[in-house]
């Protein structure tokens, strides 16, 4: 199993989070804003990732921010030498009206390309302009490759959440075993 474990204290928030890289799925969020803790369980639920995360903190912005730096953290030591996996995914979602496109590559560089507005400021309870915020949080604390295109869509919750489904699955693919690969995925020898 590879399992990736993070806490994190500062005096703004403390965060733990605990991802299982070869789960079912299942995941266990409490951040105590709604619609992150959906985000998250929608990445757990498609990825096949077990995920327990529980943070505290003072405002949205650092309990969501801090949220994935610690998530991006533990992905990023669950991984390990990456020996053998795919390393790069990618996935088409629909959700209704809405189309997203997301690619990965496991690369050890972060990186991040995302292309999705919202026509509303919030998102339920998480501000709109945090899911871009977010995305490069986690890509550069899991150290990876990411591009991120809302192809369409008039629904602001759609698009989020078939953003969160893509990146999923496409890390699904991405973490994945190749089986007749040897060693690590580069021609570097080092990811
Ligand atoms: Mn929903």
């Amino acid at each position: 199993m590879r399992v990736g474990e993070v806490k994190r204290k500062t005096k703004e928030t403390t965060v733990e989070v605990r991802v299982n890289l070869d789960g079912s799925g299942e995941a266990k969020i409490n951040t105590g804003i709604k619609f992150l803790d959906h985000l998250l369980s929608s990445f757990a639920k498609h990825g096949s990732f077990d995920l327990r995360l529980k943070a505290r903190g003072d405002l949205e912005h650092h309990i969501a921010e801090d949220s994935m730096i610690a998530l991006g953290t533990a992905i990023n030591k669950a991984l390990g030498k990456k020996e053998g996996i795919r390393r790069m995914g990618d996935a088409f979602v629909p959700m209704e009206d809405a189309l997203v496109l997301v690619a990965v590559d496991l690369s050890g560089r972060a990186y991040a390309e995302v292309d999705a507005e919202f026509a509303k400021k919030r998102l339920d309870d998480l501000s709109s302009d945090l899911i871009e915020h977010l995305l490069q949080t986690l890509a550069a604390n899991a150290r990876l490759n990411l591009h991120v295109k809302v192809l369409r869509g008039r629904n602001d919750h759609h698009r989020a959440e078939a953003i969160f489904k893509a990146l999923g699955m496409a890390m699904s693919e991405a973490v994945s075993k190749r089986p007749r690969a040897k060693g690590v995925p580069s021609t570097k020898g080092a990811l």
